[in-house]
């Protein structure tokens, strides 16, 4: 059987690994997911300076899934290229992907240009789609300003991969316009969806919102959002062909879900709100689940399955 991966020339050794959402901050929990079976070790996304992030409570799960408005808490780029180090040198054989978010062209590009020059680091996620800084919009609901963005982190010198963490797009025109946009550019791949942004969920008994920041208004994961990330996940593919790598994130919790993404286009799959409910463990359960799947089905290579989506 062949369930491998490849961004450009960074082999992965499975499909399955962390979203840059859950567990992914702290150099502890970047270690225990070298200890699991995740394909990668993915870092919670960072900003120039370390960030609190938002008040509490600002995390909540009920039973379809998770609102979170955390607020792009993170310990600052510069402690995520010491954490690289660190984790090359106990784990050398797991790729390291950085996620990176900026509120300004300028602080992408030094972002950018720090790791590309960071031996430690092996893919560059770019976070187009934070929806938790107060006053901050997602950056990919603006094509010019993310046109002009990615035309300058593809002109800085480097040989690492970069690709980019979208929203989700609700209409058929706006994906149209973000991958015609991304058509000019190199990118190696695409990460769909973050999540669903400004959401409200209200608890009854209580008559309150579960979260408090940004007037409890936070993002969308698991199963609520499941259909939108396949909705993306096939429109983009429909788009870029083969030729960009289409990552899925958003409401995975059992093989199934991994299966009907492959078939939906992707070719490998994050996982976000299942690693903060279940831990480090969720990796190996999938991908078991995934495997047996796939030896009742006869499929020895992931390719027999991504982009199969039957034509009614
Ligand atoms: O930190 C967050 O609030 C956050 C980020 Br950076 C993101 O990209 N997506 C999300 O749901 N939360």
């Amino acid at each position: 059987m062949s369930f491998t991966a490849k961004i450009w020339d960074t082999e992965f050794p499975g499909v399955i690994y962390n979203s840059s959402g859950p567990r992914c901050t702290t150099l502890e929990e970047l270690s225990s997911l070298w200890d699991s079976t995740s394909s990668a070790i993915m870092m919670k996304s960072c900003s120039p300076e370390p960030r609190e992030g938002n008040p509490l409570p600002r995390y909540s799960e009920v039973e379809l899934g998770s609102i979170n408005s955390i607020g792009l808490a993170n310990h600052g780029y510069k402690k995520y290229i010491e954490y690289a180090a660190e984790l090359k040198k106990q784990f050398p054989n797991k790729p390291i992907v950085v996620s990176i978010v900026g509120f300004s062209h300028e602080d992408f590009i030094m972002l950018v240009t720090a790791f590309q020059n960071e031996e430690n680091v092996d893919v560059l996620e770019v976070n187009l789609s934070c929806p938790n800084v107060v006053g901050k919009p997602q950056i990919a609901y603006d094509f010019e300003w993310s046109d002009e963005l990615i035309a300058k982190l593809f002109a800085i010198p480097g040989d690492k991969p970069i690709g980019f963490k979208l929203p989700p797009y609700f209409d058929p025109i706006h994906t149209e316009m973000m991958a015609e946009v991304l058509r000019k550019y190199p990118v190696s791949f695409i990460t769909c969806i973050n999540s669903v942004g400004n959401t409200l969920i209200i608890d009854p008994e209580t008559e309150q919102p579960l979260i408090a920041p940004k007037w409890w208004l936070g993002g969308l994961g698991w199963d609520y959002v499941k259909p939108i990330a396949l909705a993306n996940v096939r429109s983009f593919y429909k788009l870029l062909g083969d030729k960009v790598t289409i990552i899925w994130c958003g409401g995975i919790k059992s093989w199934v879900d991994v299966f009907e993404h492959l078939l939906a286009g992707a070719s490998m799959v994050q996982l976000g709100t299942v690693l903060g409910k279940e831990g480090t463990d969720c990796f190996e359960r999938i991908e078991k689940e995934f495997y047996t799947y796939m030896d009742k089905k006869w499929y020895t290579d992931i390719k027999q399955v991504i982009w199969k989506l039957q034509e009614l």
